[in-house]
């Protein structure tokens, strides 16, 4: 299937942080591997001067989702540390970007990048209808990302080729992508669209 993107269309990707990488405290397996993917969708996006989002978790160091703080992760992308830098190699393009932290307070988590931020309000105020999601991870910020999306009335389409999970139960991140098909989100890659 062809999906040609056009003005009412955004890119959103989700937490490309060095501690969700193979190095990081809480790595996703493989999660670098999508990098040369998600930059082909952001060269995409760029060239047709459309929005692009960068979702990051930005937690203080006492967050309530790290071990010893009533969590279950370790510690992980705290505010301003290496951790919790994007992927060095991925193309943040110039123009036309939103950086979007979420989970920055002590006591409250967030998968989703809606929840405490103001990327509804951003993306609603742009006109735009539809979002393209990728990122890691599938069976977390993904995933309540897309259902969030799919929530407040955006067409979500989920970019197959451009997620990564965490799977600490066997098979969570196909489970995610299921249960994303089922609740309307629509599966694309890279090479579909124009
Ligand atoms: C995430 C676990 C904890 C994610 C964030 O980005 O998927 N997962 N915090
Ligand atoms: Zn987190």
């Amino acid at each position: 299937m062809k999906v040609k993107i056009g003005y009412r269309d955004a890119l959103i990707v989700v937490d490309m942080q060095n501690d969700f990488m193979p190095w990081g405290a809480l790595p996703v397996p493989e999660g670098d591997r999508i990098v040369p993917r998600l930059n082909e969708y952001i060269e995409l996006f760029e060239r047709k001067s459309l929005p692009v989002f960068f979702t990051r978790d930005w937690h203080p160091e006492n967050h309530i989702s790290f071990k010893g703080h009533g969590g279950v992760w370790p510690p992980h992308c705290v505010q301003n540390t290496e951790g919790a830098m994007f992927h060095k190699d991925l193309k943040m393009p110039l123009d036309n970007k939103f950086i979007i932290s979420k989970g920055t307070s002590p006591d409250f988590d967030a998968y989703s990048g809606f929840q405490g931020t103001p990327l509804d309000s951003l993306l609603r105020e742009r006109g735009i209808r539809r979002v393209f999601i990728g990122g890691v991870a599938t069976d977390y910020c993904v995933k309540n990302t897309v259902l969030g999306a799919i929530n407040l009335g955006y067409e979500a389409f989920l970019l197959l080729d451009g997620i990564k999970g965490v799977d600490v139960n066997p098979g969570d991140s196909e489970r995610a992508i299921q249960l994303m098909l089922d609740m309307g989100a629509v599966g694309v890659e890279v090479k579909e669209l124009t």
